[in-house]
């Protein structure tokens, strides 16, 4: 993602993207409506995973503010802002120990979308979460509540091991939650490079979808970003940070917003 942490301000007069902005409430009647196609599935369990403090607690919890239509946090983002001691000596490592499924009530009816979020550790270079865990996550192994171990990966003869998954434990797709600055994931020869790409190759074979978003472009990409979001696709910061990072993943996009394999 070069680029991505630099404040250079160009701006396209054109945005290389058309967004209708405002269309929230159609997207929302949307997302109402929506139901999995398969009956066996009772919801879409959607996987985050990505490098330690990316983002994806506080995607989690932003995506239930905007279904409960109020600020929640059901996930366990790390919202010290540096200020505790304690938490500043853990900097750069996963916040989120363990793996937890997210439901998303719809508003106060008690009633629940059909899809859930799960949270996991966050990779680190030398730590964080294996991708062997994942790739257990993706298969339904991984019982909620269980703690990552950094050093092994989780064993059959746990108690927080499924053995026998059924396709409601299984994960649906894989979202990788990048922050825009992070340049070592496109860094071929970095561990978490090679950590990622471990994890792409095993959503493949298990033929789960996956799609990558850019986190922290509020503050981490360019001045005329944090002055106004919706100057996003017009910025080339932007644009050049996920075209480095396509480039390097060998993935296509479909423009949504995200990146798509
Ligand atoms: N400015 C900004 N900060 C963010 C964004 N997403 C997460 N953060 C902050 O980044 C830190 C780590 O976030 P967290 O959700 O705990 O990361 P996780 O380890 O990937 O779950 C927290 O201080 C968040 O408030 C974002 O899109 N913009
Ligand atoms: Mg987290």
């Amino acid at each position: 993602m070069g680029g991505g942490g630099s404040q250079e301000q160009t701006v396209l007069q054109t945005p290389w993207r058309t967004v209708h902005w405002g269309k929230k409430k159609d997207e929302l009647e949307w997302l109402e409506s929506f139901r999995p196609q398969r009956d066996d599935v009772k919801h879409l369990r959607v996987l985050l995973c990505g490098p330690a403090a990316s983002g994806k607690s506080s995607f989690i919890n932003s995506v239930d503010s905007i279904c409960q239509k109020r600020i929640t946090g059901p996930a366990d983002a790390n919202n010290s802002q540096g200020t505790d001691p304690e938490l500043a000596k853990t900097a750069g490592q996963s916040y989120t120990l363990k793996y937890k499924t997210h439901p998303i009530q719809k508003g106060t009816s008690g009633q629940y979308y059909p899809f859930v979020f799960n949270d996991v550790m966050g990779m680190e270079s030398n730590e964080g979460i294996l991708p062997a865990d994942i790739k257990l996550a993706m298969e339904g192994h991984v019982k909620d509540d269980y703690k990552f171990d950094p050093k092994t990966p989780l064993d059959k003869s746990n108690a927080g091991y499924i053995k026998n998954p059924t396709s409601n434990d299984k994960a649906h797709i894989l979202v990788f939650v990048l922050a825009v600055d992070i340049n070592h994931v496109t860094d071929p020869q970095s561990q978490m490079f090679k950590k990622m790409t471990d994890i792409r190759l095993a959503a493949r074979d298990l033929d789960i979808p996956q799609i990558a978003i850019l986190t922290k472009i509020d503050e981490k990409s360019c001045d005329l970003v944090k002055k106004d979001l919706k100057n996003v696709y017009s910025s080339t910061n932007i644009k050049n940070a996920i075209y480095k990072y396509l480039y390097e993943w060998n993935l296509t996009t479909n423009y949504n917003g995200t990146t798509l394999i």
